[in-house]
Order: C-alpha cells, then structure tokens, then sequence
C-alpha cells in the first residue's frame, strides 16, 4: 500500500534553543532556568551535563542548516531563546543574538527550508524568575514586549510563529511535579502559572494581530490521549478527570476561547482556584490561532483509584484516577513511556470533530533510545526501530487524513541528538548521531529513510 502525502506537506523536524545552541564566551547570553539549574541542581541532570555543552547549533549552525538540507527539509522548528536576545528578560537587546538570529533565518530560507519558530520554550530568563516568572503577572508584559521585539525584527523571514512549546509543562513540572525549576509542588501555584501562561499567549498574539505581519501564529501543545482501563463508570470517571485536568483546561481554553466549567467547580471546592480577573477571560474568548502544533508521544491510561488520597496532602489531579499499566503494552523502555501509534489517529479525529479541524501538524513525534551507539554498524546508527516508529505513526496520520483531518505537516524530534530536560543526553532522538567525545555529526538510517519519504512525499509500505 501506498502512502502519500500533499505537495506542500511539511516535512522537517524540531529542536529548542536550549536544547541544541549552547554557549560560547562573548556571546552575551543572559542566563535561564535552565542554565542556572543544571549548574546549581547538577544531581538532577544525566551524568551531570550542563546547557553550555549543547548540540552547538550556535557555532555549527551554517553546517547544521546544510545538514537539514542533506534531508531535504522543506520546514524546521526551533525557538528563539528568550535570554538571548534579551539577557535580563527586559530592556537591552543583545546584538549578538540579532546576529546569530538573522543570519539563521536566512540561511534557512536560502535553502528553502520554512522557519516555524517558537518564542518560549520552557526557557525562562534568570532574572525573571528571580520575580516569580509566570506567576508573577508583570512577567506576562515583558513576554508581550519580548514577543513584540521578536516580531519586529525578524517578521519578513517568518511565516510561522508559535507563541509556546507545551504550555502545560512549566506550570505542571516546574510547580507541581517537581522536574523542572522551581521545583515548587503546589497545585494552585501551578494553576496560577498556567494561568498566566495562557494570557501571555493571548497578549502576544494580540501584538501580531495589530502588527501589519505577514503569516501566521499558533501554539504547540502536547496532547497526551486518554484511555480508562474499561467502560465500568469508575473507569471512564477517572479517565475523563485526568483528561479535564491535563489536557481540556489548557485545549479549551486556546482552542474554544474558555475554561471548561467543571474544572472551575472542582478548584473552588478544592480551594484551588487561581487568581483570574474579569478582563482575563474576555481576552481569552476573543483569542484565535491560525495554526495548532501537536506533540505526540505517548497515551495516558487511567483506572479509578485504588486508595483514598491524603486528605493533608498535595491537592493534585492525580486525587481522581491511577495510572494504569496495560497488560501487554508496549513500552519504549528507555523512556519508560508506551508506544501507541493509534493515538495519533484519536487526536487528530478529536481535532476534526471537537475543535472545529482547525489547520494543524505534528509538531514533534519521536523516538529517545538510550545507549544507541551499541546499533552502530559500519560508521551508522541502523535505528530500523525509529523507521518502524515513524511508518507507524504517519499510516495513521495519513489514515486521519483520508477521513478529512487537516494536517499540513509532519515535525520529528529531532533533528541532532539533542539535550533535554534532566535526562541530558540519555535518551537519542535524532537523525543525526551527535559523538559527545568529538562532537562529530553522522546520519542515522532513519535519516537516509525519511529523506526518501520527503523527496517522494509518501512510502509504500513494502520500502
Ligand atoms: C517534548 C519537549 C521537547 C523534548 C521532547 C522529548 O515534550 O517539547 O523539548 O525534550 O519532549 O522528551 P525528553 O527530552 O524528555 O525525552
């Protein structure tokens, strides 16, 4: 069978600024979250590895942009890193980063390669969150200006801007859930982040909007699909509580302009409610997107509780249901997280039938393996795995889209080997191989496969 795709289908990959540019001395980048954590939390970091020893895509960025050509990419995802271009989150701007940014936007489109890019990607700037950053109100006004001067200077090589990654992330990992700095567990104060997260988002695309721009803006999110272990009501109880918590607060209210009401019942029981202002939910019921970005990687399979929560204990949505463990799932066990290709199919039929098919693609998809050098065979990583993973996962997209879903594209993670948030450079998600030791870049075979796929937009099952 065969699989094929639209002429103008996007097909590249993601990464972050964090992730992959690290530093160099005279760079003058300001320092985030993530620059201060993996110094001064350095227990909590894979094998200790810091941001400044990143994928080096500030130094290597013309041969990184020619290696994404080697691929055939027609579109890449990136952010732009806040604390670089303005190192203390407000006021001066830093020409170097100007520089940098200038010259990678170019070097993108001179090779045909569409700039999708992302203001904020978990990467708080040190100095605002010295005062609070998102739970501080005043820091959704410096994310406007910052989204504004992004805008700005960078507006006639752009054509698709997202004003976040994964908005849900800092809010539930850095205050609830203990991953990511602050490493606050407190379920109000994370609502409160999320909050004004989702004002900020609504404030920066306001700016665009009264801009005279050209292209569009959205948000990226990472949809986790809900399964209840079965159809007894406990089941499908617990299943549609982690569901209104994690993924229909945030979805509602970017996509259908307001909060869903039974979450504002539970949190005020609860004592949970965050502080909202009258005018806040105007301006997210005035708010559209031109494009959403879906980040899929897993499911979510709940059961009903086994055991009464602490009633003295940290209020969380975890109060309502249990993980569940499928028997015969399968795993990817580096990551300790199932792989469920149907779940892309479920999300993109969710998007066609509950958020009105509003233009989308899969912003990031992806498979993190530990310890792939033992797959290195004749100079290349054979990841078969990774093409079985990708093949998956675009048959059900593309079955998604025989049924009228309107996805226009499709983003791995990631590009290079990559570091990543705790786990550093455990877990490979890459098409190319990043030698930690000589810094040396090679294609992986999935590189070779998908390059295939871009340039004939489609497989055929038998190849
Ligand atoms: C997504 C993030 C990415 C990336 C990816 C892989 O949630 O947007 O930044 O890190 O997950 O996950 P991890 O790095 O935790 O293995």
């Amino acid at each position: 069978m065969a699989y094929n795709f639209s002429k103008d289908f996007f097909w590249g990959a993601a990464t972050s600024a964090t992730q992959s540019e690290g530093t160099i001395a005279g760079d003058n980048k300001g320092e985030n979250i993530w620059d201060y954590a993996s110094k001064n939390y350095n227990h909590r970091f894979f094998e200790g590895v810091t941001t400044e020893h990143t994928s080096r895509f500030y130094q290597e960025m013309e041969a990184d942009l020619d290696r994404m050509a080697a691929l055939s990419f027609n579109s890449f995802r990136t952010s732009i890193s806040w604390s670089r271009l303005i190192p203390e989150g407000t006021g001066e701007v830093n020409p170097e980063a100007v520089d940098f940014y200038t010259r990678m936007l170019d070097g993108l489109n001179q090779r045909g390669i569409k700039p999708f890019i992302n203001l904020y990607h978990f990467d708080m700037p040190m100095k605002l969150q010295e005062i609070g950053g998102f739970e501080n109100r005043e820091v959704i006004e410096a994310y406007r200006a910052y989204a504004k001067i992004c805008f700005d200077l960078f507006h006639e090589k752009v054509a698709y801007w997202f004003t976040f990654n994964e908005p849900m992330i800092p809010a539930e990992a850095g205050y609830l859930h203990d991953r990511h700095y602050p490493y606050v567990v407190d379920f109000k104060r994370a609502a409160q982040v999320l909050h004004h997260i989702i004002l900020a988002h609504c404030e920066a695309v306001k700016v665009f909007r009264q801009g005279t721009y050209q292209g569009k803006i959205g948000i990226i999110m990472d949809v986790i699909p809900v399964y209840p272990r079965s159809q007894h009501p406990a089941d499908l109880k617990a299943a549609e509580m982690a569901d209104l918590f994690y993924t229909r607060s945030l979805n509602e209210a970017i996509l259908k302009g307001r909060y869903p009401q039974e979450l504002k019942a539970i949190l005020t029981r609860y004592n949970q409610m965050p502080r909202v202002e009258e005018q806040d939910l105007a301006l997210i019921a005035e708010t559209t997107i031109d494009l959403l970005g879906i980040n899929y990687y897993r499911p979510r399979r709940v059961k009903a509780k086994e055991s009464l929560p602490n009633p003295e204990g940290v209020f969380s949505p975890e109060w309502f249901y249990d993980d569940y463990e499928m028997p015969g799932r399968r795993m990817n066990t580096s990551r300790g997280i199932e792989i469920y290709p149907h779940g892309l199919y479920d999300i993109a039929k969710k998007i066609q039938l509950e958020y009105g098919n509003i233009d989308w693609f899969v912003s990031e998809n992806g498979i993190g393996i530990q310890g792939e050098e033992t797959f290195i065979e004749g100079g290349q990583v054979q990841d078969n795995y990774r093409i079985a993973f990708l093949k998956e996962h675009l048959i059900e997209l593309h079955q998604a889209m025989m049924e009228g879903s309107n996805c226009l594209g499709y983003h791995m993670w990631t590009f290079v080997d990559c570091w990543s948030w705790q786990n550093a450079f455990k877990n490979r998600y890459g098409f190319y191989r990043l030698d930690l030791e000589t810094g040396e870049k090679t294609m992986k075979k999935s590189g070779l496969w998908f390059k295939e796929v871009i340039q004939k937009n489609g497989f055929s099952n038998e190849f």
